[in-house]
């Protein structure tokens, strides 16, 4: 098998939700940094203009998405599994309903607490390109009220789940759904002060839930440079697509349509290229790069619009 890539920030929590997945599964990968904030010239060549992170490469396969990238993971390395006790289904579900639901409400809570701290041309960029919301700590103040119940409610359930002392959500092993709440309570925990923990409710069973996470670790990262990942894409070719069907587009989108696909909610950037594969959760395109040369971009159905370009 290829190396595993991760582009990826450290400050990044959706990166760190697959970083604890690599943790979880034991495995070793190159850890590519990106800076916070476009231009990311060697990356966005890899992803036709896909502008979020994190963003796993194998070869010239891309993988976008952390909705995509934990099922990719676990079809490529089924033990440990992220999907335990035939929770696959329900994790799925509600990881994609949590990033969702949290994502804003969070950012809210985090800018009541270190707002003043968040340089001016992230906060632009990130209203203009990203979130389409400004989370200038002034603008997000007013809604403060409402994200911090809306944190605290999503809180009280993942706290029922686990009032019974089990390890994790689904038993005693970790699953995608714990990593995906992680995401986002990490995100405060990391970066606000300890007042945080009274202010949304992270408490009862959430402390030492939330160590157990943690102490899965991210598996051995290598630092790697952003060329030599590019050099990685330029020298392979994209894997053959067996896992999914050239007929299996949802909406009879036959192999070789040219299509776009655009996130349907943040850095909502439309990529074109040509369809190889599809499946109602996962679309496979392929695009040919100047430099990089013949690539397979994947993302998940969930939460991407696919139409004919
Ligand atoms: N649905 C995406 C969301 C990823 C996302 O929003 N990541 C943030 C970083 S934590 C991002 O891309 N921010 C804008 C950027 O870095 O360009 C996923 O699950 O991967």
């Amino acid at each position: 098998m290829a190396d595993l890539f991760l582009h990826h920030y450290a400050f990044s929590t959706f990166s760190e939700k697959v970083r604890v997945a690599l943790g979880l599964k034991g495995l070793a990968w190159r850890s590519v940094d990106v800076p916070g904030l476009p231009p990311r010239p060697l990356l966005s060549p890899l992803t036709g203009g896909y502008r979020r992170v994190p963003v796993l490469q194998i070869g010239a396969d891309l993988y976008c998405d952390t909705q995509l990238i934990l099922p990719t993971l676990e079809r490529l390395f089924p033990t440990p599994s992220l999907y335990p006790a035939g929770c696959e289904g329900v994790a799925r579900g509600l990881s994609f309903a949590w990033d969702r639901a949290m994502w804003i409400p969070t950012i809210g809570v985090l800018t009541h607490f270190i707002g003043e701290h968040i340089p001016a041309d992230f906060i632009r960029d990130r209203r203009d390109d990203y979130l389409y919301v400004d989370i200038s700590k002034a603008a997000m103040a007013p809604d403060l009220p409402l994200y911090r119940q809306r944190v605290n409610a999503q809180y009280a359930w993942l706290k029922s789940a686990l009032a019974d002392g089990r390890a994790f959500i689904f038993g005693a092993a970790p699953s995608a759904l714990d990593l995906s709440c992680f995401q986002t309570i990490h995100l405060l925990r990391k970066n606000c002060p300890p007042e945080v923990d009274a202010f949304v409710g992270i408490d009862g069973p959430l402390p030492a839930w939330y160590e157990r996470v943690s102490a899965l670790g991210h598996g051995q990262p290598t630092e790697t440079s952003a060329e030599d990942a590019f050099a990685a894409a330029r020298d392979a070719q994209p894997l053959p697509v067996t896992h999914l069907r050239a007929d299996g587009d949802p909406g009879g989108l036959p192999a070789g349509a040219k299509v776009v696909v655009t996130p349907d909610d943040t850095a909502r950037v439309p990529v074109a290229g040509t369809l190889v594969a599809a499946s109602d959760s996962e679309i496979v395109i392929h695009r040919q790069d100047p430099q990089a040369g013949d690539l397979h971009i994947h993302f998940p159905r969930l939460g991407f619009d696919v139409l004919p370009a």
